[in-house]
C-alpha cells in the first residue's frame, strides 16, 4: 500500500490532471480513497465508465453528485466506444487551460477492470495495453501522445478497492470488479436477487418471463430462476451454484438490463440495500 501511495503521488505531481476511471454501475465502491487524498489538489475528473451496462437515469445523478465537489468533474462514457472516449479529450482540453505551446498531461488512474487500458486503447486507435479480467501490473509508466497535444499517463503499480462494508464487497462482486474466488458466489447470487426485485423487477419479469409474479423472497428467487431455466440436479432438485452462476452472468453482461448497483441516494441510507443474509 505504501509502495502504491508514492507511486500515485509522484505521478500526480507530473501531471495537469488526474483521471479516474469508475465502473459507473458501482462509482463509490470502485473508487479508492487514496485518489481523494492524494489528488487533492490537482484537477480530477471521475470517469462513470460502462455507462452501456448501467442505468442511465442513476448514472445521470451520479454526475451530478460529483460535479458539486470542488475540484471535481465528472463524465459518463462508454470506452470501447470511439466518439464517447474521444469526448474525454475535449473535455479535458477545454478543463486545462494552458498556454497551447505546452503540452497537456494526464494521469490515468483506478482499480483493476473499469476499463482503464480499454480507454487507452480506444484513443490510442490500437492495442498498446492489455485488457482483461486479471490486471496486469504496470511496472513502468507507460505514456502515449493523443489528439489535442495530450500526453496521457498510466499509473504504475495497482490501486485495489477497499471491500468493507460488506454491502461494498457485494456491489464489487456482482459487477465483476472482484475475484469471484474473494465472495461466496453463491452469497453474491443471493446478493444479485435481493437487489433486483427491490430496484428492477420489472427487468426481472421481462428477462425470466417464467416468472408470473415477484416472488416473496431471494430463495424463491433462484428456485424459481433454476427451475424455469432448467438448472436441475438429478432427481429433480435446484441447482443453486447453477443457477446463481447464470443469474450472475446474466446480469454482468447487461443481459437483465442496465442496472446500477449504488446510488448516490444511498449514501445516506444504504443499509437499504443489503439483503438479509
Ligand atoms: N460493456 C463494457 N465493457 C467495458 C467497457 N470498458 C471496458 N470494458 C470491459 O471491462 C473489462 C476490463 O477492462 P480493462 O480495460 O482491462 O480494465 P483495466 O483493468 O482498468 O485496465 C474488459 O473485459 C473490457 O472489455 C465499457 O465501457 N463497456
Ligand atoms: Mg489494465
Amino acid at each position: 500500500m505504501l509502495e502504491t501511495q508514492k507511486l500515485l503521488q509522484k505521478s500526480a505531481a507530473k501531471v495537469d490532471a488526474v483521471l479516474e476511471i469508475l465502473d459507473a454501475r458501482i462509482p463509490k465502491a470502485s473508487e479508492n480513497p487514496l485518489v481523494d487524498k492524494l489528488c487533492r489538489n490537482k484537477t480530477r475528473v471521475k470517469i462513470l465508465n460502462k455507462i452501456d451496462l448501467a442505468d442511465p437515469v442513476v448514472t445521470a445523478q451520479w454526475v451530478d453528485y460529483f460535479q458539486k465537489s470542488q475540484n471535481i468533474h465528472a463524465l459518463a462514457i462508454n470506452a470501447t466506444d470511439k466518439s464517447l472516449a474521444a469526448g474525454v479529450l475535449d473535455y479535458c482540453a477545454h478543463q486545462i487551460q494552458r498556454n497551447r505551446a505546452r503540452k497537456r498531461k494526464l494521469l490515468v488512474v483506478g482499480i483493476p477492470n473499469t476499463g482503464k487500458s480499454t480507454l487507452l486503447n480506444t484513443l490510442a486507435g490500437k492495442k498498446i495495453a492489455r485488457t482483461g479480467n486479471i490486471p496486469a501490473i504496470t511496472r513502468h509508466q507507460q505514456r502515449t501522445s493523443l489528439k489535442n497535444n495530450i500526453d496521457i499517463y498510466d499509473t504504475p503499480g495497482i490501486l485495489w478497492p477497499v471491500i468493507e462494508p460488506r454491502q461494498r464487497a457485494y456491489a464489487l462482486a456482482v459487477s465483476g470488479a472482484i475475484s469471484d474466488t474473494a465472495v461466496d458466489y453463491q452469497d453474491i447470487a443471493f446478493f444479485a436477487a435481493g437487489f433486483l426485485m427491490q430496484r428492477y423487477p420489472k427487468l426481472l419479469l421481462a428477462r425470466y418471463p417464467f416468472l408470473d409474479q415477484l416472488p416473496s423472497d431471494e430463495n424463491e428467487l433462484i428456485e424459481q430462476i433454476g427451475a424455469g431455466r432448467g438448472c436441475l440436479k438429478t432427481g429433480g432438485r435446484i441447482n443453486y451454484q447453477k443457477t446463481g452462476e447464470m443469474l450472475i452472468r446474466d446480469l454482468r453482461s447487461g443481459k437483465i438490463g442496465r442496472i446500477s448497483f449504488e446510488s448516490p441516494n444511498d449514501e445516506e441510507n444504504n443499509s437499504e440495500y443489503v439483503p438479509s443474509l
